[in-house]
């Protein structure tokens, strides 16, 4: 049961760090990252276009939550 609460704890903060990084990158508050605005984050900006699944040239929220840091 505290296995359990301490997993879901910590999937909610890495959430919520995702979400600032997204907010961050998005500086023009579009809801999407552009390409040059992943120039801020280098290692977005290296997975762009894996992580752009739809080939619209924009990160949506859901695109950047497959970003993999490394
Ligand atoms: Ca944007
Ligand atoms: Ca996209």
């Amino acid at each position: 049961m505290k296995a359990a609460l301490l997993i879901l704890t910590v999937s909610i903060s890495t959430g919520v760090i995702a979400n600032s990084e997204f907010t961050q990158l998005d500086t023009n508050n579009d809801g999407a990252i552009s390409l040059s605005e992943s120039k801020a984050n280098p290692s977005v900006m290296a997975q762009f276009k894996d992580l752009d699944t739809d080939n619209n040239g924009r990160l949506s929220k859901g695109e950047y939550s497959h970003f993999v840091k490394k």
